[in-house]
Protein backbone atom coordinates (compact mmCIF):
# COMPACT_ATOMS: atom_id res chain seq x y z
CA UNK A 1 0.00 0.00 0.00
CA UNK A 2 1.48 3.32 -0.69
CA UNK A 3 1.98 5.09 2.42
CA UNK A 4 -0.30 8.61 2.78
CA UNK A 5 2.02 11.49 2.26
CA UNK A 6 2.05 14.77 4.51
CA UNK A 7 3.67 18.02 3.22
CA UNK A 8 4.67 20.08 6.34
CA UNK A 9 6.40 23.48 6.01
CA UNK A 10 9.23 23.58 8.59
CA UNK A 11 9.63 27.09 9.73
CA UNK A 12 12.68 26.94 12.63
CA UNK A 13 12.23 30.93 13.34
CA UNK A 14 14.84 32.36 16.16
CA UNK A 15 16.98 30.94 19.06
CA UNK A 16 16.08 27.55 20.11
CA UNK A 17 13.54 27.32 17.93
CA UNK A 18 15.71 25.25 15.35
CA UNK A 19 16.73 22.73 18.04
CA UNK A 20 12.78 21.84 19.08
CA UNK A 21 11.96 21.38 15.48
CA UNK A 22 14.58 19.54 14.53
CA UNK A 23 13.78 17.26 17.38
CA UNK A 24 10.69 17.34 16.52
CA UNK A 25 11.36 16.01 13.01
CA UNK A 26 13.61 13.51 14.21
CA UNK A 27 10.97 12.36 16.31
CA UNK A 28 8.21 12.29 13.08
CA UNK A 29 10.78 11.00 10.69
CA UNK A 30 10.94 7.77 13.04
CA UNK A 31 7.98 7.28 13.84
CA UNK A 32 7.00 7.08 9.75
CA UNK A 33 9.74 5.01 9.04
CA UNK A 34 8.35 2.58 11.61
CA UNK A 35 5.16 2.74 10.83
CA UNK A 36 5.05 2.47 6.89
CA UNK A 37 1.64 3.80 6.75
CA UNK A 38 2.40 7.42 6.01
CA UNK A 39 4.94 9.40 5.36
CA UNK A 40 6.28 13.16 5.54
CA UNK A 41 7.62 15.91 2.54
CA UNK A 42 9.07 18.73 4.60
CA UNK A 43 9.53 21.60 3.15
CA UNK A 44 12.16 24.22 4.98
CA UNK A 45 11.91 28.09 5.17
CA UNK A 46 14.83 29.95 6.66
CA UNK A 47 12.06 32.89 8.07
CA UNK A 48 12.77 34.86 11.17
CA UNK A 49 15.16 37.61 12.41
CA UNK A 50 18.09 36.33 10.27
CA UNK A 51 16.01 36.55 7.15
CA UNK A 52 14.86 40.05 8.51
CA UNK A 53 18.35 41.19 8.92
CA UNK A 54 19.14 40.24 5.46
CA UNK A 55 15.89 41.57 3.37
CA UNK A 56 14.24 43.75 5.80
CA UNK A 57 11.10 41.49 6.38
CA UNK A 58 10.59 38.56 8.77
CA UNK A 59 8.99 36.48 5.89
CA UNK A 60 8.78 36.87 1.65
CA UNK A 61 5.62 39.40 0.96
CA UNK A 62 4.41 35.77 -0.75
CA UNK A 63 5.17 33.97 2.45
CA UNK A 64 1.48 33.09 3.12
CA UNK A 65 1.19 31.59 -0.60
CA UNK A 66 3.31 29.50 -0.08
CA UNK A 67 1.93 28.15 2.96
CA UNK A 68 -1.57 28.09 1.84
CA UNK A 69 -1.57 24.39 -0.29
CA UNK A 70 0.82 22.60 2.44
CA UNK A 71 -1.05 20.56 5.16
CA UNK A 72 0.56 21.80 8.12
CA UNK A 73 3.25 24.04 9.76
CA UNK A 74 5.52 23.54 11.90
CA UNK A 75 7.01 26.11 13.76
CA UNK A 76 9.68 27.13 16.11
CA UNK A 77 9.72 30.30 17.90
CA UNK A 78 10.18 33.58 16.87
CA UNK A 79 11.55 36.93 19.03
CA UNK A 80 15.62 37.85 19.20
CA UNK A 81 17.35 40.73 21.44
CA UNK A 82 18.47 42.99 18.17
CA UNK A 83 15.03 43.39 16.86
CA UNK A 84 12.35 44.95 18.60
CA UNK A 85 10.06 42.09 19.74
CA UNK A 86 6.67 43.38 18.29
CA UNK A 87 8.53 44.10 14.27
CA UNK A 88 9.14 39.93 15.01
CA UNK A 89 5.97 38.56 16.64
CA UNK A 90 3.73 40.77 13.97
CA UNK A 91 6.17 40.00 11.09
CA UNK A 92 5.92 36.07 11.63
CA UNK A 93 3.70 34.34 14.19
CA UNK A 94 1.28 36.78 14.37
CA UNK A 95 1.31 37.42 10.55
CA UNK A 96 0.71 33.82 9.88
CA UNK A 97 -2.17 32.99 12.25
CA UNK A 98 -3.78 36.12 11.56
CA UNK A 99 -2.94 35.66 7.65
CA UNK A 100 -4.55 31.94 7.72
CA UNK A 101 -7.51 32.41 9.47
CA UNK A 102 -5.87 29.97 12.40
CA UNK A 103 -8.47 31.33 14.77
CA UNK A 104 -8.60 29.04 18.04
CA UNK A 105 -5.20 28.09 19.20
CA UNK A 106 -5.47 25.44 21.59
CA UNK A 107 -3.10 24.86 24.91
CA UNK A 108 -3.29 21.89 27.01
CA UNK A 109 -1.71 22.15 30.28
CA UNK A 110 -0.14 18.61 30.93
CA UNK A 111 0.81 17.43 34.29
CA UNK A 112 3.82 14.85 33.58
CA UNK A 113 5.98 12.52 35.65
CA UNK A 114 9.02 12.84 37.05
CA UNK A 115 8.90 16.83 36.76
CA UNK A 116 8.83 19.17 39.48
CA UNK A 117 5.64 21.59 39.51
CA UNK A 118 5.07 24.76 42.57
CA UNK A 119 1.37 23.47 42.98
CA UNK A 120 1.47 20.84 46.59
CA UNK A 121 1.29 17.24 45.66
CA UNK A 122 0.52 17.85 42.20
CA UNK A 123 1.05 14.56 40.77
CA UNK A 124 -1.35 13.23 43.19
CA UNK A 125 -3.69 15.63 41.63
CA UNK A 126 -6.39 15.31 39.01
CA UNK A 127 -4.57 17.73 37.30
CA UNK A 128 -5.81 18.32 33.27
CA UNK A 129 -7.27 21.29 31.47
CA UNK A 130 -7.01 22.88 28.47
CA UNK A 131 -7.06 26.83 27.51
CA UNK A 132 -8.46 27.49 24.26
CA UNK A 133 -7.29 31.25 23.19
CA UNK A 134 -9.32 33.39 20.43
CA UNK A 135 -6.38 33.40 17.84
CA UNK A 136 -7.54 36.19 15.69
CA UNK A 137 -8.39 39.77 17.28
CA UNK A 138 -9.27 41.06 20.73
CA UNK A 139 -5.92 42.89 21.83
CA UNK A 140 -4.09 41.38 19.34
CA UNK A 141 -6.28 43.39 16.59
CA UNK A 142 -3.22 45.65 15.65
CA UNK A 143 -5.53 48.55 15.51
CA UNK A 144 -3.87 51.98 17.02
CA UNK A 145 -1.22 54.33 16.83
CA UNK A 146 0.80 56.78 18.40
CA UNK A 147 0.87 60.06 17.61
CA UNK A 148 2.53 63.76 18.39
CA UNK A 149 5.88 62.75 18.59
CA UNK A 150 8.01 65.71 20.29
CA UNK A 151 4.59 67.46 21.35
CA UNK A 152 5.03 69.85 24.79
CA UNK A 153 2.96 68.71 27.91
CA UNK A 154 1.41 65.44 27.51
CA UNK A 155 3.96 64.16 25.05
CA UNK A 156 3.16 61.34 23.23
CA UNK A 157 -0.41 59.64 22.98
CA UNK A 158 -0.73 56.02 21.97
CA UNK A 159 -3.51 53.97 21.15
CA UNK A 160 -4.41 50.17 21.02
CA UNK A 161 -7.79 49.11 20.62
CA UNK A 162 -9.18 45.30 21.04
CA UNK A 163 -11.50 44.30 18.47
CA UNK A 164 -14.27 41.78 19.56
CA UNK A 165 -16.15 40.76 16.46
CA UNK A 166 -19.59 39.10 17.26
CA UNK A 167 -18.30 36.37 14.90
CA UNK A 168 -15.04 36.44 16.48
CA UNK A 169 -16.78 35.70 19.53
CA UNK A 170 -19.30 32.78 18.49
CA UNK A 171 -17.02 30.87 16.85
CA UNK A 172 -14.27 30.61 19.65
CA UNK A 173 -17.25 29.71 21.93
CA UNK A 174 -18.98 26.96 19.76
CA UNK A 175 -15.30 25.51 19.84
CA UNK A 176 -14.57 25.55 22.90
CA UNK A 177 -18.24 24.31 24.30
CA UNK A 178 -17.39 21.58 21.87
CA UNK A 179 -14.09 20.63 22.89
CA UNK A 180 -16.01 20.22 26.52
CA UNK A 181 -18.30 18.26 25.81
CA UNK A 182 -16.22 15.98 24.02
CA UNK A 183 -14.36 15.32 27.62
CA UNK A 184 -15.20 13.55 30.36
CA UNK A 185 -15.77 16.01 33.06
CA UNK A 186 -17.75 18.40 30.07
CA UNK A 187 -17.01 21.54 31.89
CA UNK A 188 -16.10 25.17 30.71
CA UNK A 189 -15.37 28.30 32.61
CA UNK A 190 -15.24 31.51 30.38
CA UNK A 191 -12.91 34.54 31.04
CA UNK A 192 -13.84 37.62 31.10
CA UNK A 193 -13.32 41.88 32.05
CA UNK A 194 -15.90 43.15 31.65
CA UNK A 195 -16.16 44.90 35.09
CA UNK A 196 -13.36 46.99 33.39
CA UNK A 197 -13.74 46.91 29.88
CA UNK A 198 -17.53 47.57 29.30
CA UNK A 199 -17.64 47.51 25.45
CA UNK A 200 -15.80 44.56 23.93
CA UNK A 201 -15.72 41.72 26.83
CA UNK A 202 -19.56 42.80 27.19
CA UNK A 203 -20.28 41.92 23.54
CA UNK A 204 -17.67 38.96 24.70
CA UNK A 205 -20.03 37.68 28.06
CA UNK A 206 -22.91 38.35 25.71
CA UNK A 207 -22.17 35.72 23.26
CA UNK A 208 -20.88 33.30 25.94
CA UNK A 209 -24.38 33.24 27.48
CA UNK A 210 -26.50 32.83 24.61
CA UNK A 211 -24.43 29.89 23.33
CA UNK A 212 -23.85 28.33 26.48
CA UNK A 213 -27.49 28.11 26.94
CA UNK A 214 -27.11 25.67 23.91
CA UNK A 215 -24.87 23.49 25.50
CA UNK A 216 -27.18 22.27 28.45
CA UNK A 217 -24.95 19.34 29.42
CA UNK A 218 -21.78 21.55 29.91
CA UNK A 219 -21.30 22.98 33.04
CA UNK A 220 -19.99 26.51 32.57
CA UNK A 221 -19.36 29.55 34.64
CA UNK A 222 -17.73 33.22 34.40
CA UNK A 223 -14.79 34.59 35.70
CA UNK A 224 -12.74 37.30 35.88
CA UNK A 225 -9.62 37.14 35.05
CA UNK A 226 -7.74 38.33 38.09
CA UNK A 227 -9.90 35.51 39.88
CA UNK A 228 -8.73 32.69 37.29
CA UNK A 229 -5.28 33.56 37.60
CA UNK A 230 -5.55 32.54 41.19
CA UNK A 231 -8.16 29.87 40.70
CA UNK A 232 -5.03 28.06 37.94
CA UNK A 233 -2.71 28.35 41.57
CA UNK A 234 -5.41 27.71 44.68
CA UNK A 235 -8.14 25.51 42.62
CA UNK A 236 -6.78 23.74 39.60
CA UNK A 237 -8.78 20.96 40.04
CA UNK A 238 -11.98 22.49 39.18
CA UNK A 239 -10.68 23.55 35.52
CA UNK A 240 -11.32 21.57 32.80
CA UNK A 241 -12.07 23.72 29.29
CA UNK A 242 -10.81 27.72 30.33
CA UNK A 243 -11.69 29.85 27.11
CA UNK A 244 -10.41 33.40 26.88
CA UNK A 245 -9.22 36.07 24.78
CA UNK A 246 -6.12 36.66 22.65
CA UNK A 247 -4.29 38.28 25.59
CA UNK A 248 -5.55 36.87 28.49
CA UNK A 249 -5.49 33.02 27.18
CA UNK A 250 -1.49 33.88 26.22
CA UNK A 251 -0.97 35.03 30.36
CA UNK A 252 -2.95 32.25 31.60
CA UNK A 253 -1.53 29.15 29.59
CA UNK A 254 1.64 30.66 30.36
CA UNK A 255 0.93 30.59 33.91
CA UNK A 256 -0.70 26.51 33.59
CA UNK A 257 2.69 25.78 31.91
CA UNK A 258 4.61 27.23 34.51
CA UNK A 259 3.14 25.30 36.83
CA UNK A 260 3.15 21.98 35.18
CA UNK A 261 6.63 22.76 35.59
CA UNK A 262 7.95 24.35 32.42
CA UNK A 263 7.39 26.38 29.39
CA UNK A 264 9.80 24.00 27.63
CA UNK A 265 6.77 21.17 28.24
CA UNK A 266 4.10 23.30 26.68
CA UNK A 267 2.19 22.52 23.38
CA UNK A 268 -0.06 23.85 21.14
CA UNK A 269 -2.04 24.33 17.80
CA UNK A 270 -3.10 27.14 15.61
CA UNK A 271 -6.17 25.70 14.30
CA UNK A 272 -8.30 26.66 10.98
CA UNK A 273 -11.18 24.25 12.43
CA UNK A 274 -12.69 24.31 8.90
CA UNK A 275 -9.84 23.27 7.79
CA UNK A 276 -9.41 25.59 4.91
CA UNK A 277 -6.11 26.50 5.35
CA UNK A 278 -3.27 24.73 6.90
CA UNK A 279 -2.72 24.92 10.97
CA UNK A 280 0.15 25.84 12.47
CA UNK A 281 1.99 23.56 15.51
CA UNK A 282 4.53 25.32 17.43
CA UNK A 283 5.93 25.04 21.71
CA UNK A 284 4.45 27.66 23.61
CA UNK A 285 7.69 29.07 24.57
CA UNK A 286 9.29 31.60 22.86
CA UNK A 287 13.77 32.12 21.49
CA UNK A 288 14.82 31.59 24.67
CA UNK A 289 18.22 33.45 23.97
CA UNK A 290 20.12 32.73 26.89
CA UNK A 291 19.86 29.40 26.46
CA UNK A 292 20.42 28.82 22.19
CA UNK A 293 22.95 26.83 20.75
CA UNK A 294 24.05 25.18 23.70
CA UNK A 295 22.06 21.70 22.97
CA UNK A 296 19.62 21.80 26.66
CA UNK A 297 16.48 23.34 25.25
CA UNK A 298 13.48 20.81 26.41
CA UNK A 299 11.98 19.12 23.03
CA UNK A 300 8.80 18.07 24.88
CA UNK A 301 6.55 21.45 24.17
CA UNK A 302 7.65 21.00 20.27
CA UNK A 303 7.26 16.76 20.32
CA UNK A 304 3.71 16.65 22.15
CA UNK A 305 2.87 20.21 19.30
CA UNK A 306 3.72 16.93 16.92
CA UNK A 307 1.90 14.79 18.14
CA UNK A 308 -1.66 17.48 18.32
CA UNK A 309 -0.71 17.94 14.52
CA UNK A 310 -1.17 13.77 14.08
CA UNK A 311 -4.06 14.36 15.53
CA UNK A 312 -5.25 16.43 13.24
CA UNK A 313 -3.89 14.10 10.36
CA UNK A 314 -6.52 11.44 11.55
CA UNK A 315 -3.27 9.54 12.75
CA UNK A 316 -5.15 9.72 16.84
CA UNK A 317 -3.04 6.70 17.61
CA UNK A 318 -0.25 7.87 16.93
CA UNK A 319 -0.72 11.22 18.69
CA UNK A 320 -1.60 9.07 21.59
CA UNK A 321 1.33 6.82 21.52
CA UNK A 322 3.45 9.65 20.71
CA UNK A 323 2.02 11.25 24.39
CA UNK A 324 3.01 8.09 25.90
CA UNK A 325 6.66 7.98 24.59
CA UNK A 326 6.82 11.95 26.37
CA UNK A 327 5.49 10.71 29.68
CA UNK A 328 7.55 7.55 29.70
CA UNK A 329 10.44 9.48 28.37
CA UNK A 330 9.75 11.64 31.70
CA UNK A 331 9.11 8.89 34.39
CA UNK A 332 12.25 7.68 33.69
CA UNK A 333 13.84 10.93 34.97
CA UNK A 334 15.13 11.69 31.21
CA UNK A 335 14.68 15.63 31.77
CA UNK A 336 16.07 18.96 30.79
CA UNK A 337 17.73 21.12 33.42
CA UNK A 338 14.59 23.35 32.80
CA UNK A 339 12.75 20.32 34.75
CA UNK A 340 15.61 19.16 37.08
CA UNK A 341 17.15 17.11 35.11
CA UNK A 342 20.61 16.64 33.55
CA UNK A 343 20.02 15.58 29.87
CA UNK A 344 20.34 17.57 26.21
CA UNK A 345 17.91 18.08 24.11
CA UNK A 346 19.52 15.30 21.41
CA UNK A 347 19.20 12.75 24.99
CA UNK A 348 15.85 13.59 25.67
CA UNK A 349 14.75 13.14 21.68
CA UNK A 350 16.37 9.61 21.31
CA UNK A 351 14.47 8.91 24.57
CA UNK A 352 11.22 9.92 22.71
CA UNK A 353 11.96 7.65 19.65
CA UNK A 354 13.19 4.74 21.38
CA UNK A 355 9.61 4.93 24.26
CA UNK A 356 7.68 4.82 21.22
CA UNK A 357 8.00 0.97 21.34
CA UNK A 358 7.06 1.01 25.09
N1 LIG B 1 6.52 29.51 19.79
C1 LIG B 1 5.80 30.62 20.30
C2 LIG B 1 6.56 31.91 20.16
O1 LIG B 1 7.54 31.98 19.47
N2 LIG B 1 6.08 32.94 20.83
C3 LIG B 1 6.71 34.19 20.80
C4 LIG B 1 5.91 35.27 21.45
O2 LIG B 1 6.48 36.27 21.83
N3 LIG B 1 4.62 35.09 21.58
C5 LIG B 1 3.74 36.02 22.19
C6 LIG B 1 2.37 35.90 21.62
O3 LIG B 1 2.16 35.14 20.67
O4 LIG B 1 1.49 36.58 22.12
Amino acid sequence: MTPQNFTIAAIPGDGVGSEVVDAGRTVLDAMAEHNGAYSFTWEEYDWGSDYYSRTGLMMPEDGLERLRPVDAIYFGAVGWPTIPDHITLWGLRIAICQGLDQWANIRPVNFLPNVPSPLRDAEKRDLDWIVVRENSEGEYSGFGGRNFHGREGLGQVATQNAVFTEVGCERIMRYAFDLARSRPRKKLSCVTKSNAQQHGMVLWDDVFKRVAAEYPDVESDSVLVDAMAARFVLNPESLDVVVASNLHADILSDLGSALAGSLGLAASANLNPEKRTPSMFEPVHGSAPDIAGKGISNPVGAVASAALMLDTFGLAGEGDALRASIAETCRQGILTRDVGGTATTHEVTQALIDNLAV
